[in-house]
């Protein structure tokens, strides 16, 4: 009997086939992610459940004696799991570190040339047929060309835009991090890096410890010039300030992947001509996600096969 896995998503082609052959596989194609409770249902039939940032999976779903004994995250990214609760049930959790790290990383670059270049403000005014004739100060944008770029979490995306920055657009970098990284002037405080920074982007953990890190105040800081590249999880920033900051001017422009209770994007953030946003795209390249779903794969026959489990963070 193969052992019964559900993918609570439907998966890149390849990445199901190779599963289907070593397991019963079932998957939920629908449009609309599981509910709590039908995620806990799951954990008495399934013996392993992998999961995406749209499950919530909480001590009310993860529970002691529960038949699957790995919940597997396609995704780096694990603040929608408890894993207390997970490490209390005993149940293992893993996730897929390092092949989203470029995708991302490129897609921070996106967001912030695109903000910069004013590009998507630009497309929306020739949809509609609004471009009437072209003049010297139609659009303007700004370059980033030796502007300073704060990192905000230098982990190995922070890292990795930072290098294309410092490389590609000869930007100066200056971070918060807990730790020394290479790569840029490490500052003290949050604070300190959103005083000094031409554009911030962020690249912290979601979850308690990062919640609201982004408020009013560091907006301010940033100031009417600044912009905010946010492809980490829309909980670090403060998002009613956030729009008030770009309604008021308060702040130049914000490029955003993530939102605080998504695929809910304010209807307010929808209408301002200097964000630019995108639904939560950031590791959306096929090689990246058939290499993510790999990476679980790989994580269910490690632990089906009694080895090690690659990735393991419970
Ligand atoms: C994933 C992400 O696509 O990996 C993460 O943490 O935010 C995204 O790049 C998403 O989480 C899929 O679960």
């Amino acid at each position: 009997m193969k052992p019964k896995v559900l993918l609570s998503r439907k998966w890149p082609a390849p990445c199901e086939e190779r599963l289907s052959r070593d397991y019963d596989v079932t998957l939920n194609d629908a449009d609309v992610a599981l509910s709590a409770a039908e995620l806990r249902a799951a954990m008495d039939s399934y013996d392993a459940v992998c999961v995406t940032v749209t499950d919530t999976v909480g001590a009310d779903v993860i529970h002691k004696n529960q038949r699957a004994r790995i919940i597997g995250n396609f995704g780096v990214g694990v603040n929608h799991i408890d894993l207390d609760a997970a490490k209390a049930a005993g149940v293992a959790v893993s996730n897929t570190p390092d092949v989203l790290t470029e995708a991302t990383a490129d897609m921070a670059i996106t967001l912030m040339l695109s903000a910069a270049r004013r590009s998507s403000e630009g497309e929306r005014q020739l949809r509609r047929g609004a471009w009437e004739s072209w003049t010297p100060t139609h659009l303007l944008g700004r370059g980033l060309r030796g502007k300073t770029l704060g990192i905000i979490g230098m982990g190995r995306i922070g890292q990795e835009v930072a290098r294309i920055a410092q490389t590609a657009f000869s930007m100066k970098i200056v971070y918060y991090n807990r730790s020394e990284k290479p790569g840029g002037e490490r500052l003290g405080t949050v604070a300190e890096v959103m005083e000094r920074a031409d554009v911030v982007s962020l690249h912290v953990p979601g979850g308690a410890g990062t919640d609201g890190l982004i408020g009013a105040e560091e907006l301010a800081l940033l100031g009417p010039e600044g912009m905010l590249i946010n492809t980490a999880r829309g909980t670090v920033v403060d998002e009613p300030a956030l729009i008030a900051a770009l309604q008021e001017g308060k702040l130049g422009s914000a490029g955003l992947d993530v939102f605080a209770q998504e695929p809910h994007v304010p209807e307010e953030l929808r209408v301002l001509e200097n964000v630019v946003l995108a639904p939560h795209m950031g590791s959306a390249v096929v090689e990246t996600r058939v290499a993510m779903g790999m990476m679980v794969a790989d994580a269910l026959d490690a632990h089906f096969a009694g080895r090690e489990i690659p990735n393991r963070l419970v």
